[in-house]
């Protein structure tokens, strides 16, 4: 098995700053953040932005501050959402994409999300992945439900995209495919061939199936866009969620990759050769 990939998502679009104070809000936090979360074991950072006051923002200007903060504090492979917040537009989302940043995720499929609807129609991703193409951005396909994996193989096939790729199982947002083994089984089995993947479980299912994945062979993401308790009625840092999944990794003999490590194993234009 490669050694294991950790993202962290610190900070999403649906946590508020009311609900915990260890959420990542401004550039300096999100770098503060990333030198934490670099030193417990993650080689990648998935990114949303918010303004100060903590709502939602995808300005390119925002996005640009965070990569510098992100950059001058560690060597994390540096991942913005294209998925932003329920209610942006297209164009808002694929945004941040002109400042080419290594990865970028592709929410490959419309999807219920609790009392609401995150809209990615075949015109939206189209969109989506031809600003990753001219921005030399390196895909993660976000699947939300096993339909989702169904249509980037038809994206694939009309040259959208391209596969492999690498494929995060976003398990358990009411609406979409709930989080249990079973249905991380079931994903894997339906990947497109030598595609690479990882699993975020929401909420309290983030745990086991990381412990499933690291298992499995596949990779993991934690962080607090996904959980917000290191376990029940604690509220937990991104650093010790991913410092958590690391120490039980290494238990079961695989070691943690490196961003660089990382950079090799999903064939990112970055690696060194
Ligand atoms: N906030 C969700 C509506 C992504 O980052 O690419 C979408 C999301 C997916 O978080
Ligand atoms: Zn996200």
């Amino acid at each position: 098995m490669d050694p294991l990939i950790i993202t962290v998502a610190p900070v999403g679009a649906e946590v508020m700053p009311e609900q915990t104070p260890h959420l990542p809000v401004t550039p300096a936090q999100l770098g503060e953040t990333a030198r934490a979360c670099r030193a417990a074991g993650a080689s990648i950072v998935h990114v949303h932005c918010r303004n100060d006051d903590g709502t939602n923002t995808h300005a390119v200007e925002r996005f640009r501050q965070a990569y510098d903060a992100i950059r001058a504090a560690s060597d994390l492979i540096v991942q913005f959402s294209t998925g932003g917040a329920i209610g942006m537009t297209p164009h808002q989302r694929a945004g941040p994409l002109a400042l080419r940043p290594e990865m970028a995720t592709l929410t490959c499929g419309t999807v219920n999300f609790g009392d609401d609807i995150f809209e990615n129609s075949f015109p939206i991703m189209r969109g989506i992945a031809a600003a990753m193409r001219a921005n030399d951005v390196a895909v993660e396909l976000e699947i939300f439900d096993l339909g989702h994996l169904s249509n980037a193989k038809l994206l694939a096939k009309e040259g959208a995209i391209e596969l492999p790729a690498h494929v995060d199982f976003v398990l358990g947002v009411p609406g979409g495919l709930e989080a249990s083994v079973e249905h991380l089984v079931d994903c894997v089995r339906a990947l497109p061939a030598g595609c690479t993947w990882s699993v975020a479980g929401i909420g309290r299912m983030q745990l086991p199936l990381a412990m499933v994945a690291i298992a499995m062979g596949g990779h993991v993401r934690v962080g607090l866009e996904d959980n917000l308790y290191y376990e029940k009625g604690r509220l937990a840092r991104n650093d010790e969620l991913v410092a958590r999944v690391a120490r039980i990794a290494a238990e079961l003999g695989r070691p943690v990759a490196t961003p660089d490590e990382a950079r090799r194993i999903l064939k990112l234009r970055t690696a060194a050769v």
